[in-house]
């Protein structure tokens, strides 16, 4: 987070995260067609239409004194290009974990999310603000939630919230993002009353 109090911005930085094909592109597309942005999404593609580094696009809030400018990122799923995955992930306020929920992409979500640990050390991931969307609700064979929550070790986090979603038809994509803001935003108020009261 980038607190400008000259200029009286903010910016925040936020990542969409997941195993290949879950539906990371699908999510912030779908979030910028919601603000009426959708053309202004930059996309690294292959030619077809796989991520090749990440997609950008910013996303801006303002009230009457800030304005709050939020970065927002996908990763690449593709192992190919797991090089690009600890840069676009450097500094972030907040992680989207898009989990692909068909049956037989467990396995792949919990290893993304062990991939994920590693990028950072264990407190840091504690803290950080973490919302998991479990794409593709509209999939019939669907792996068992609970099973996919203890494997990841859920309950152990701070700072961590769980939503359904289906990007391909928008739904609970926004809520996910409102919940990643929420997250964010209260986070650092805490740390500014903490600061305050010190
Ligand atoms: N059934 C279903 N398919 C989805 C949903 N969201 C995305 N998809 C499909 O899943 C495939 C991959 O979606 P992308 O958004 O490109 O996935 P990604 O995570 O960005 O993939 P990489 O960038 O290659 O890692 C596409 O065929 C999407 O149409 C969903 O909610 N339901
Ligand atoms: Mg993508």
């Amino acid at each position: 987070m980038i607190i400008n109090s000259l200029e009286k911005v903010i910016q925040l930085k936020i990542v969409y995260y997941g195993p290949a094909m879950s539906g990371k592109t699908t999510s912030i597309k779908s979030l910028f067609n919601h603000f009426g942005k959708g053309e202004e999404i930059q996309s690294i593609e292959s030619t077809v239409n796989r991520t090749l580094f990440f997609d950008y696009g910013t996303i801006t809030f303002q009230n009457k004194n800030w304005k709050l400018k939020m970065n927002i990122y996908t990763t690449t799923g593709q192992d190919f290009y797991l090089i690009t995955r600890p840069t676009v992930v450097r500094a972030t306020d907040g992680i989207i974990f898009v989990a692909d929920s068909y049956k037989e992409a467990l396995k792949r979500n919990i290893n993304s999310w062990k991939e994920l640990k590693r990028y950072f050390n264990r407190k840091t991931l504690n803290e950080i603000p973490k919302v998991i969307a479990l794409n593709k609700q509209d999939l019939r064979e669907k792996f068992a939630v609970p099973h996919f929550l203890k494997e990841i070790n859920y309950e152990s986090y701070d700072n961590i919230a769980l939503i359904r979603t289906i990007a391909l038809n928008g739904e609970g994509v926004l809520e996910t993002f409102e919940k990643i803001l929420t997250l964010i935003l209260s986070k650092s108020y805490q740390k500014t009353t903490l600061l305050n009261n010190n």
